[in-house]
């Protein structure tokens, strides 16, 4: 089944996707979300300038060696645009193997193993009273897990707090904008936030928080030990993840379960982290982590262990890459949780997604492959829209992690 054609194709419905189509000689052709947000392009010229020319000729059904033949050979392996444009591949040769076989992909990962996906959503509030309604309005539509951020008194500009109205997006057009950031009110703020969604909604409701790497090891140990007696799901990003071995000082001092690995790129970035059992939850998603064949493995060393899956879902990833992690999520044991942030109605005008949500959970149909399809002539009259991740400073101007 040999690949006679692969296109970018970049969209921007309400925000910027690159889709990677992969067609083979007898007419099915695959997709694969090639996404990252802010650096859009760079992943583009990477797959059209280097990968799609090597594609090219290759039989489509060995998934396994062309992914090998795509990062083993590739001397400048890893990286957050070398691995994107992987899994954009891998994922496109899943979708067409599913569908030259008529079944969905999961079914060629091992079979279901739940019905359906529990996910969980953003109650994002522009101060502590505004958080509580967003957790109720959550309530509402039949969440069991949310994730509760709010604004910090007197920082002026907090991470995942909403401006206006519509779904939360914080890429913005132009150059990165520069965010203000203080540690110090945060670490004092987020107990009383969650003292106060304990106290009126009680400890039934699952509960989720996203540090986004804000705080340094000790710091982050310190807010893990004081968010200990409001039991959350997870704390996710306590600080950056790069320096694996900082996860041990959080683990010493708190029994607050950890997710961690949205900006990771391979299982070897989880490598201490999983095997000393240093986190609960592995948050990178088949779309950034080297496609389903790459996510696969990545499960399988965290089950080892006992650590759970909590893919990274932001509306950074079209509704291809969230089918990958939903048909991932719904095969392995290990599935602990799956973001589901929704996207802007008009994303569904250019691509028709094989999931819908109902009951805090999200259905994914069984249509054959990842059952994703892409309106081309849609997709073409959203041209790119350069935006870029803010940036963040500390009040007295030093960078700090956004
Ligand atoms: C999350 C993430 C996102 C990121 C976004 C950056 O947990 O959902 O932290 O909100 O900020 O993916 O592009
Ligand atoms: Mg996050």
């Amino acid at each position: 089944m040999k690949i006679v054609d692969a296109q970018v194709i970049v969209t921007s419905p309400s925000r910027n996707f690159v889709t990677l189509k992969v067609v083979t000689e007898d007419g099915i052709y695959g997709l694969g979300d090639a996404t990252l947000n802010g650096r859009e392009q760079a992943v583009v010229a990477f797959l059209r300038e280097h990968c799609v020319p090597a594609l090219i000729g290759m039989d489509a059904r060995n998934i396994e060696d062309i992914w090998h033949y795509f990062y083993r050979g590739v001397y400048w392996r890893r990286g957050a645009v070398g691995m994107a444009a992987l899994s954009a591949i891998d994922v496109a040769l899943w979708d067409i193997k599913g569908k030259a076989l008529n079944t969905p992909v999961y079914n060629l990962l091992g079979g279901k193993s739940r019905s359906s996906v529990a996910v969980y959503g953003h109650a994002s509030g522009r101060d502590l009273p505004h958080a509580l309604d967003r957790v109720a309005e959550y309530l509402d539509m039949g969440y069991r897990y949310i994730r509760v951020q709010a604004a910090v008194p007197g920082v002026k500009d907090s991470y995942g707090v909403q401006k206006g109205s519509g779904s939360y997006e914080p890429a913005k057009k132009g150059l990165a904008p520069v965010e203000t950031w203080d540690s110090s009110r945060y670490l004092r703020f987020a107990p009383q936030l969650f003292e106060a969604v304990r106290a009126k909604f009680g400890f039934d409701v699952h509960l989720l928080h996203d540090v986004h790497h804000r705080c340094t090891p000790i710091e982050a140990a310190r807010l893990a030990k004081s968010l200990e007696p409001y039991q959350l799901f997870w704390m996710e990003d306590p600080c950056p993840g790069e320096l694996q071995e900082a996860l041990r000082l959080i683990r010493q001092h708190s029994t607050t379960p950890i997710a961690i690995g949205e900006v990771f790129n391979t299982v070897y970035d989880y490598t201490t982290l999983i095997t000393e059992q240093l986190i609960d939850f592995v948050r990178l998603p088949p779309a950034h982590g080297g496609g389903i064949t790459h996510a696969m493995k990545t499960a399988a060393l965290a089950g080892v262990y006992q650590v759970r899956t909590g893919f990274h879902g932001a509306t950074d990833f079209s509704p291809v890459g969230m089918a990958a992690s939903l048909h991932v999520d719904l095969t392995i044991n290990n599935f602990g949780l799956q973001e589901y942030m929704g996207h802007d109605p008009l994303v569904s005008e250019v691509f028709r997604a094989p999931y819908h949500y109902e009951h805090g959970a999200l259905h994914l149909s069984d249509a054959p492959g990842l059952g994703v399809e892409l309106d081309e002539v849609a997709a073409a009259k959203f041209p790119y829209d350069p935006a870029c991740l803010p940036v963040a400073r500390l009040e007295d101007g030093t960078l700090w992690n956004w």
